[in-house]
């Protein structure tokens, strides 16, 4: 279990074009871990590889990052008595993922980032898209992506190419954003 450091606004190494990854090795698989431990650890719902300042096109997402240690709650019905619990991991990997065909059809979230922390804001993006990516052993999958899943790939994406959430909101926005975390680190 290895949690590395988190990059923050405004580090340039986050604006890093990220290469693809060539050698599924186990250097891969133990940045992969890693980026996990520190997702979960954040906590957050994706991480991209150059957030904790590998510049590699590796993602990591779990939209259920509750912890599934937590208590268990009971329930018994239909005569059967067993543990329920509130939701389960779903560690989902991403190597040289490519958007396919985004969608027209825009939606909206409010993003956060774990490198712009504490500073929430609207973003529209493609409301569904297709993504290809590789997993640990090179192999190739391919998915059709909506909802939340589709929002955080694609946030996470960009980070791939050097680009923030924040980048996307008006010049004002994200001014306001980056002296807000300025403030903050002062702060603290
Ligand atoms: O934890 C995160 N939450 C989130 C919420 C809405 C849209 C995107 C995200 S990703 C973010 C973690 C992160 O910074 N990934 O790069
Ligand atoms: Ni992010």
């Amino acid at each position: 279990m290895a949690i590395r450091e988190i990059l923050e606004a405004p580090d340039p190494r986050l604006k890093t074009v990220s290469t693809p990854v060539e050698k599924f090795d186990d250097e891969l698989k133990t940045l992969v871990e890693d980026m996990f431990d520190t997702m979960y650890d954040a906590p957050g719902i994706g991480l991209a590889a150059i957030q904790v300042g590998v510049p590699l096109r590796v993602l990591v997402i779990d939209l259920q990052p509750e912890d599934t240690d937590a208590e268990p709650e009971e329930c018994d019905h239909g005569g059967h008595h067993h543990h329920h619990y509130p939701t389960k991991k779903e560690p989902r990997i991403f190597v040289n993922p490519e958007i396919l065909d985004p969608s027209e059809e825009l939606s909206t979230y409010q993003e956060g980032c774990l490198s712009v922390p504490d500073i929430y804001a609207d973003v529209d993006r493609p409301a569904t898209c297709r993504v290809r990516w590789q997993d640990l052993d090179g192999t190739v999958h391919e998915e059709d992506m909506e909802g939340l899943l589709a929002t955080c790939i694609q946030h996470e994406m960009d980070h791939l190419e050097g680009i923030l959430f924040i980048d996307h909101l008006s010049r004002l926005k994200r001014n306001m954003a980056l002296k807000k975390l300025e403030k903050a680190r002062k702060a603290a």
